[in-house]
């Protein structure tokens, strides 16, 4: 399906005890597989399905979702201790689902590198 992926069924659905955060441009829920006790991915509501389709015209979601990032750490009480913030881009970074998102990560001592 051209306009649809399982985070735009997430999106979509809008059931308020799975959505962390939403605005017009971006939504946050935790990772269905967390691999730190703070997972959450904030994704782009709009379907662009990696970072090879930002450009002039949608280049802004990119600081708004880092923005969301901060706020939801702050949120989570994570910022002080620190958090790794994740895009992974098509085959060679393992992304999985084609879905702009990002993953905030924290809650632990996080490893130095995700090789
Ligand atoms: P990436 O590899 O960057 O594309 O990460 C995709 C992440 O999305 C992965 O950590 C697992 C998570 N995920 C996949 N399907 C679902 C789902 O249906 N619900 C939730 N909450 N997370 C999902």
């Amino acid at each position: 399906m051209k306009n649809q992926s399982i985070f735009s069924k997430i999106i979509k659905e809008n059931d308020l005890s799975k959505i962390i955060y939403q605005d017009k441009d971006v939504t946050a829920f935790n990772d269905i597989n967390p691999i730190a006790p703070v997972h959450i991915i904030i994704v782009s509501n709009e379907l662009i399905r990696s970072t090879n389709e930002i450009n002039e015209k949608n280049k802004h979601i990119l600081g708004h979702m880092m923005y969301i990032a901060t706020v939801l750490a702050k949120k989570k009480k994570i910022s002080e201790n620190g958090y790794r913030l994740i895009i992974n881009c098509n085959s060679h970074a393992g992304q999985e689902i084609f879905h702009l998102h990002l993953h905030l990560l924290g809650g632990k001592k996080l490893g130095k590198m995700l090789f």
